[in-house]
Formats: C-alpha cells, sequence, structure tokens
C-alpha cells in the first residue's frame, strides 16, 4: 500500500508482499514444474464426453504435438494459429507451440473468413489448427493477396480432416524424443492475441515467456497466493481459451497450481449447470453476461452448486445487485472481479478475497493491483499521477505487460510510455483499501459479453461502402451484453439507403457480436479539429432520447 501522507507521484502496490518469479524459465517448464507432485491427477476434464487426460498425459501429449509440429516444419520463431473451441487440442497445440519456442496465435473460429485472413496474414501464420467446420474459411476466396492452403500455410484439423488437410494425430502421435535442442529466451514470444488496444484496428500482443510466467506467479505463486488454486480444485473453463483471460487465468494457473480444467465447448445453461453439479466445480471463472444467468436462471435452482468456492468475474463491467442476488444463491462462494487488458499481460487487479489468508474487500471493485507490479492513476489531461479516490486512467508497469504490439512500434509507443508504464483507457481510482474502482473508458474499444468489439475496424467496412461518406461506431448500454455497437452513417450525396441494408452489409463481413445494434443517419460525423471522431459527443447523443 502507498503511504497516504506523501505526496504524488503515487505508485499503488498490492497488500501482498513481492515474491521471487521464476521468470527466467520457458513458460512451459514453469507451468509444468512441479509436475511430479501431481502427476496423476486430472488435469483436463472433456465436458462433452467425460474423457479425462492427467496431468502426465498432458504433458506428454505435449511434447509429441511438439515432436510433430517440428516434423511438419515448424521452428522456433515460427506462428502457429489455434482457431478452437475450448479443447484438450487446444491445449496440447499452446503447450506443444512453446515447446519447440514456437509461437501461438488464438482466434475466433466463429470469426468470418475476412476476419482470419486478417490475422493470418499479419501473424505469417505457417500452420492453421482447427475443425473441419472452418476449413472452408481458409480457402481461397479469389483474392490474390491473400496467403494460400497448401502453399503459405498447412492446416491441421482435429477431427475428419477435410481435402488437403491433416488430421491432429499426425502431431499428436510423433515421436517426443524427436524435439529438437532449442534455447528459448525470456524475452521471446510464446503467445499472440489480438487486440485493438485504445485505438484502431485489431493488432498482434506480442507475449513472452517472461511476461505470462510473471502474470501467472503474480495470481498464483507465493506463500500467500491472491488466487488460491489446489490440486483439489476443478477449475471451470467455459469462457473461450482464444481470449487471453481464458487462456492465462484458467489454463495456464490451472496447469501451475495442478488444479483439474474442465473444457466446455459453448456456453449453454443446462449443461453448465449439470457439469458444475456432476464435476463439482470449485472455481468459476465468468464474465458478467454469465453471473447474470447464473443468478437469474430458474434452473440453476435445480442443480446443486455448493462445490463452487470462488466465482471470477472479468472482462467488463460487473453490477453490484447482480452480484447480491447470485451472492444468495451460492452464499458459500466468494465472488469477486479480476480486471484485465490482453496488453497489461492480462491481469492487473484481482480480488484479495481469493487470497488464501484472504483480505476483506468491497463488492464493485476489481481487486487490488497484484504482486510485483506498480499501478498508477494519471490525470489524463496532465499525465501526473494522483492520489487515493481521484479518478484517472490507470497504468500499470512491471515484467508482465506485452513486449509490444506486433510490427507497430508507433501503436506500441502510444501503449507503453518511456517509463515502462501501459496506459490502459480505462478510468478508474483506488481507494483507501487499495481497492481498484473502474468507472469509465476512454479508449474507443466497445465490449459485447467481454468482447472486444473495435469500431475502427467497423467504421472502416461502413466508409468502404459506395452509399456511405462518412461513419462512426459508438457503444450503446445494454442490460444483457454490456455494451453494444450502434453507427451513425452520414449518406453519400443522392444515395438512398436504409437502416437494414447498413446492419445486413456489415454481418456478413463479422463474426456476431461486431454486428450493429442500431444505425442512426446524421448530417455529418462531430470531430476535432486534428480529425479525430468525437466519440464522447456521440455517446452523449446517444443517451438523449432522440440521437438524430
Ligand atoms: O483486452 P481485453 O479483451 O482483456 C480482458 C481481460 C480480462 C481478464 C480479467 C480477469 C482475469 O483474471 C484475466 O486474466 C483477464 O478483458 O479487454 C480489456 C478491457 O476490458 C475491460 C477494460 O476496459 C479493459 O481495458 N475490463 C476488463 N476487466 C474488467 C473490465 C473489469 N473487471 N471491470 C470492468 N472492465
Amino acid at each position: 500500500p502507498l503511504d497516504k501522507t506523501t505526496t504524488p507521484p503515487c505508485v499503488f502496490k498490492s497488500k501482498l508482499p513481492d515474491i521471487p518469479i521464476s521468470n527466467h524459465l520457458p513458460l512451459h517448464t514453469y507451468c509444468f514444474e512441479h509436475l511430479s507432485q501431481f502427476s496423476d491427477r486430472p488435469c483436463l476434464i472433456i465436458g462433452s464426453t467425460g474423457k479425462t487426460y492427467s496431468f502426465a498425459e498432458t504433458h506428454l501429449i505435449s511434447l509429441k504435438v511438439a515432436a510433430g509440429l517440428s516434423n511438419l516444419g515448424i521452428k522456433k520463431g515460427d506462428c502457429i494459429m489455434i482457431l478452437l473451441q475450448n479443447c484438450a487440442e487446444f491445449v496440447f497445440s499452446f503447450i506443444g507451440a512453446s515447446m519447440l519456442g514456437a509461437v501461438s496465435t488464438t482466434a475466433n473460429p466463429f470469426y468470418t473468413s475476412a476476419e482470419v485472413f486478417k490475422q493470418i496474414t499479419a501473424s505469417r501464420a505457417k500452420l492453421i489448427i482447427t475443425q473441419s467446420q472452418y476449413v472452408d474459411k481458409l480457402r481461397d476466396h479469389g483474392d490474390q493477396n491473400f496467403p494460400k492452403l497448401g502453399d503459405d500455410f498447412v492446416v491441421i484439423t482435429v477431427d475428419d480432416p477435410p481435402e488437403n488437410c491433416l488430421h491432429f494425430s499426425v502431431i499428436s502421435e510423433a515421436n517426443e524424443n524427436e524435439i529438437p535442442k532449442v534455447e528459448i529466451d525470456p524475452d521471446e514470444p510464446v503467445a499472440l492475441p489480438f487486440s485493438s488496444g485504445t485505438t484502431g484496428l485489431p493488432k498482434g500482443v506480442v507475449l513472452t515467456h517472461k511476461s505470462l510466467i510473471t502474470s501467472v506467479a503474480q495470481q498464483v505463486d507465493g506463500d500467500n497466493p491472491n488466487l488460491y488454486l489446489k490440486p483439489e480444485d476443478v477449475v471451470l473453463c467455459v469462457l473461450p481459451l482464444f481470449h487471453i483471460f481464458s487462456l492465462n487465468s484458467v489454463l495456464l494457473c490451472s496447469l501451475r497450481a495442478g488444479s483439474a480444467v474442465l473444457l466446455m465447448q459453448k456456453f449453454e445453461i443446462g449443461t453448465l449447470l449439470e457439469l458444475i453439479q456432476r464435476h463439482k466445480v470449485s472455481i468459476a471463472a465468468v464474465v458478467p453476461p454469465l453471473v447474470l444467468a447464473l443468478a437469474k436462471n430458474p434452473m440453476v435452482e435445480k442443480f446443486d452448486l455448493s462445490s463452487i468456492r470462488v466465482v471470477l468475474s472479468g472482462a467488463a463491467p460487473l453490477g453490484k445487485e447482480l452480484v447480491e442476488t447470485l451472492q444468495s444463491r451460492i452464499p458459500q462462494a466468494i465472488l469477486g472481479q479480476g480486471y484485465g487488458m490482453t496488453e497489461a499481460g492480462p491481469v492487473l487487479s484481482m480480488c484479495l478475497a481469493f487470497a488464501k489468508q484472504p483480505f476483506p474487500t468491497k463488492s464493485g471493485s476489481c481487486g487490488t493491483v497484484v504482486r510485483n507490479a506498480e499501478l498508477k492513476v494519471i490525470d489524463p489531461e496532465t499525465g501526473c499521477s494522483l492520489g487515493y479516490n481521484q479518478p484517472g486512467e490507470i497504468c500499470i508497469r512491471g515484467f508482465q505487460i506485452m513486449k509490444g504490439y506486433l510490427n507497430d512500434a508507433q501503436a506500441t509507443a502510444t501503449t507503453i510510455d518511456v517509463e515502462g508504464w501501459l496506459h490502459t483507457g480505462d478510468i478508474g481510482y483506488v481507494d483507501d483499501d487499495d481497492e481498484v474502482f473502474i468507472i469509465d473508458r476512454v479508449k474507443e474499444l466497445i465490449k459485447f459479453k467481454g468482447f472486444q468489439v473495435p469500431p475502427a475496424e467497423l467504421e472502416a467496412l461502413l466508409v468502404s461502402h459506395q452509399s456511405i461518406a462518412d461513419a462512426a461506431v459508438v457503444p450503446q448500454k445494454d442490460d444483457v451484453a454490456g455494451e453494444v455497437p450502434v453507427a451513425f452513417v452520414v449518406r453519400s450525396n443522392g444515395y438512398e439507403l436504409t437502416e437494414e441494408a447498413v446492419k445486413e452489409f456489415i454481418a456478413k463481413q463479422v463474426v456476431f457480436y461486431k454486428r450493429l445494434h442500431k444505425v442512426f443517419f446524421v448530417h455529418a460525423i462531430p470531430k476535432s479539429p486534428s480529425g479525430k471522431i468525437l466519440r464522447k459527443d456521440l455517446r452523449a447523443k446517444l443517451a438523449t432520447a432522440s440521437p438524430m
């Protein structure tokens, strides 16, 4: 905690002491460092079938996948794309790639072909692991500039492979003794999720072995871990592993701590409740819409959820009333939040009631800054750091943050300053008990159920329409999704264009959660003298009865 009598600059620290962190290791070595203590315990449980992989099996198959990827020509520094719903193969692929010193870029399998190709092109993925139903999206759609299946990248499917694709067994049944020896530097990349950050289009976020180890250690290492996970725990993995929340705080933390991970392909309330009951889930990582379902759905009453001891919500703001409603249904559980951002490695703060020796916490808080890190709140106008209870932009510093954006020095420089502070674009404050509260977002980003919707991406699509002269996309509050994207559109002179036509034009090109919920036709988009869209004005307009 900060000495409250000092004057700025103020730097906030965890209430837990800093700890030594083994961030000189490769990520897979660190995750499996204590393997011998729980090698026969369940590591991965497949929700749909009940099939279980022990820690020893998970480790061995990952080694085989590393050898198999190497046989297919994947080398240290190469990038593979994991385009999968949650499944065991996701885990084997990610860990296997790490063992080779290769990088995994993770993408949403529901992405449209255009969205996937943007990421394949930017990441230069040489191999894609997916399901057969998504392979069509990876085929040549006539665009000469797109990389080509077969020529530029290999496709592996976890089920029956379509033409020109290989089956996963080609890599998972390789000889684990054939892995080439690789030296991995802690500062080399291991994961490449995509995020639009505070502005613009999605960018590759370079997360190194050191950053991910630091983040996992900040959560689950030490005598008094911030997020206390035990080998007896069963951790719910229903949030998609392609997003950093699930990848880091569910998968990697559980591997390190020896907890079992219950993998669910997709969210369906009945199946979820049944699985929680059957497998005695003790830790549930969720997003606010899931808290809503658990708090309000009448089906919940029919199931035994008494095994749940921790509910960790993150990725979007969580309403206090919702927490209270859920708490009354699972009185034994500790409900709290984590606050993360892909670029921050991702966890900035986490609820200290999850600690082994817990601290009292307040509802509505996003936790306390993680240990071995520094957090400050700055005045967005002056950049000066602020003290307790004063809202400003949250900044974070530590070994866990990203190395930078892939091939984008300029975007990196606007996000991480010369002193190493990562600027989040979130507005919040730290209260007298060192708890972080987020109250607003100054960055462009829209969050639909925790999923990223980058306005710049939708704006670029909109202005590519011949009848659209200019456009801006902003969030509108929504009870279920948190926020939904809505557009302000300026028609080109003399063109007829309906709201439905604009919505359909976008819907064809993007994943479901980026679809426009409303379109307002306006004569001009408000802009600053430098040409920046005045998003605040548009958001304010939306709050009025008639945004036109
Ligand atoms: O980049 P991103 O999509 O990243 C995330 C990551 C979230 C978490 C949460 C808990 C964890 O333990 C963990 O490992 C990862 O969402 O989006 C980043 C932005 O989402 C908003 C905020 O605007 C971030 O800059 N956000 C994330 N968590 C919260 C939140 C929260 N608890 N409350 C309010 N907004």
